[in-house]
């Protein structure tokens, strides 16, 4: 039934056409309806998640959990970011032409494959942190916009990064790989909507475009915990305010995504 409104969504814009069947089809299917199933839903107030850095509209939490001496911390934020449509957000986040210009972490990102328009496969190298060996992974990197019921809104858009192996990327150490399971999730508020005739007359200055974004990466190995945090804490509001600017500043004179 979503197959029928993802259908639907993408024939409406140009450059996304629908899709053929591919190897990685139902596992992808599978992890985007839970992300869009669990991501959304505001737990902030449950005491499951630790707020673990604030700064305006951006606000990054996390959940301590180990298994077996190593961390697995689940980590989910939030941020607004004005301006930007969540097809934008999204579409710069999935785009391996723009990675590296926002990417802060890798020392490479590798396309292995393109399993169709709207998937791909990533072996990236990240940077060595010191004391642990250095990680790479390997991932589908997955994007689709999401119908909204009301045909006045802009769609929501998600993009999913999930760990999975190819051929063309064996483990070589003394690298290890880490696992990932990543998602983006955009929605769009207009502001003001009802003084637009349509979609495509409304300034940049009227968008707002909630993120939530989760990530859960497991180490692959030894990682001394009180290291491994410490990237956390810095590097995902990092990335956050890095990468939400970078689309601002590269969209800014640019015709509006829808
Ligand atoms: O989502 C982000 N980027 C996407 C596109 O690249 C993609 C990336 C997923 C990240 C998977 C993380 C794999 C861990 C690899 C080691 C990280 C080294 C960090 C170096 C910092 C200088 O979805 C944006 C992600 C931005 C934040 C990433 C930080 C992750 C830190 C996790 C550390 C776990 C490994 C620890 C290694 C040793 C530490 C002592």
């Amino acid at each position: 039934e979503r197959r029928v409104a993802a259908f639907e969504s993408l024939t409406k814009i140009p450059e996304l056409k629908p899709v053929p069947r591919h190897r990685l089809s139902d596992e992808i299917e599978k992890i985007v309806q839970e992300h869009l199933k669990f991501d959304l839903v505001d737990d902030f107030n449950s005491n499951i998640w630790e707020l673990l850095a604030a700064d305006g509209e951006m606000k990054v939490y996390r959940r301590e959990l180990e298994e077996n001496g190593i961390v697995l911390d689940p980590l989910k934020a939030v941020h607004s970011v004005k301006g930007v449509t969540g097809h934008e957000v999204c579409k710069y986040f999935w785009d391996p032409a723009v990675r590296m210009e926002w990417e802060g972490t890798l020392d490479s990102s590798r396309m292995l494959e393109a399993l169709s328009d709207d998937t791909l496969i990533f072996n990236q190298v990240h940077k060595r942190v010191w004391p642990a060996a250095q990680r790479d992974t390997c991932f589908w990197s997955h994007i689709r916009s999401v119908s909204k019921e009301n045909k006045n809104d802009l769609d929501d858009w998600i993009v999913v990064n999930y760990s999975t192996t190819h051929d063309s990327a064996p483990i070589k150490e003394p690298m290890i790989r880490a696992w990932a399971n990543v998602a983006l999730i955009c929605s769009t508020i207009i502001l003001n909507r009802d003084k637009y005739a349509d979609l495509s007359s409304v300034p940049r200055e009227n968008l707002v475009c909630k993120i939530t974004y989760v990530a859960q990466v497991n180490p692959g190995g030894w990682a001394p915990a009180n290291v491994l945090r410490a990237v956390y804490k810095r590097e995902y509001p990092k990335f956050l305010k890095r990468f939400t600017q970078y689309v601002m500043d590269k969209t800014k004179k640019l015709p509006i995504l829808l």
